[in-house]
């Protein structure tokens, strides 16, 4: 019955303005192209999905011309990612899971900033990337938002900070103490020396190799989330996947996870029951082949449906128990 469906809210966020190279924009309508809602419309949970159609923005007048030091595109930065925050807030209020499609990963700032003003702050958030994207505009060495938007969602790192004029509405923040980063193996080195002295939770790809990736995300779980009764917000970025499963990103790196264990890691959420918002960003279809794009899209659709509840066991036909006879 339709009771019995999950709600589903899907938000493109055509922007690539958090790094340099074009084409990042067109990933959400790449993963729609590649039958995103076809493919959620057979999974074996049921599904009632609303598409929110894509973000847009304009700067206004007041921050056109403003420059932050070492961060390019602040002002698209800051005023894509006020949308961002409202649109997520709204679906996460409306009772639906917010899919949020990118488009580069800067937008994890509004995304979790939404999440955060629909749950009252109780949530916890999960960074599945090869990336811990914790730079300051001061420790950076490209300039780019996308390595920094858990440094600017971060409790711990707002006196780290100047003042950023046009991102009051980005408050309250979340302390790091409820996020966790999973397959990580790209760490600059400010990024390491703050990971080591706040205690972040921050399982690299050895830890997955070590212990397996069931074992890593409920660790990861118990550590933000001990009691088990926060919203999950999970921040995909498609490069956590190794560079063989995902080609067509822009900050790729080899050794990544597979296909596998995204997947399990997104079906492991998916039986919390308190999956409340997932981003899947970084995709970029004008990089590599036409074959690479299709395994990078079809990639992360996977991911998506793993979430939302496609098992891969398949599951018996409903009110039957028995073989159709000719
Ligand atoms: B992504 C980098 F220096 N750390 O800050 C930086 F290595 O969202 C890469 O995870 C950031 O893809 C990657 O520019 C951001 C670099
Ligand atoms: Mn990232
Ligand atoms: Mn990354
Ligand atoms: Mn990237």
């Amino acid at each position: 019955s339709a009771s019995d469906a999950l709600k589903v809210g899907i938000l493109g966020v055509p922007f690539d303005k958090g790094q340099a190279k074009k084409g990042v924009g067109h990933g959400p309508a790449a993963i729609r192209k590649a039958g995103l809602l076809e493919r959620l419309s057979d999974i074996e949970q049921k599904l009632d999905i609303k598409d929110y159609g894509d973000v847009n923005y304009e700067v206004p007048q007041q921050l056109k011309d403003l420059d932050i030091p070492n961060i390019k595109s602040y002002a698209d930065i800051a005023s894509c990612n006020y949308q961002v925050s409202k649109k997520v807030q709204e679906i996460i209020e409306s009772g639906r899971i917010c899919v949020t499609l990118g488009g580069d990963h800067s937008l994890g700032l509004g995304t979790v900033d939404g999440h955060i003003k629909a749950k009252d702050e109780n949530l916890c958030v999960l960074w599945i990337d090869a990336h811990p994207d914790l730079n300051t505009n001061k420790t950076s060495t490209s300039g780019n938002a996308h390595g920094m938007p858990s440094a600017l969602l971060a409790k711990e790192l707002s006196d780290y900070w100047p003042y950023l004029p046009g991102m009051d509405w980005q408050k309250p923040v979340i302390s790091l103490r409820n996020i966790a980063y999973i397959g990580l193996r790209s760490v600059d080195s400010y990024e390491r020396l703050i990971i080591d002295k706040l205690g972040i939770n921050a399982f690299g790809m050895e830890d997955i190799e070590i212990h397996g990736i069931n074992t890593i995300v409920e660790l990861a779980l118990n550590r933000i989330d001990p009691v088990g009764e926060r919203s999950i917000h999970v921040s995909f970025d498609i490069d956590s996947l190794d560079s063989l499963e995902a080609p067509s990103t822009g900050t790729s790196v080899r050794g990544g996870m597979t296909l596998r264990e995204g997947i399990h890691l997104m079906e492991l959420i998916y039986r919390t029951g308190r999956l409340a918002a997932l981003d899947l960003v970084e995709v970029n279809p004008n990089i590599g082949t036409e074959q690479d794009v299709n395994r990078t899209t079809d990639a992360a659709i996977h991911i998506i449906m793993a979430a939302l509840g496609h098992s891969r066991r398949g599951i018996r036909p409903r009110n039957v128990n028995t073989l159709p006879l000719q």
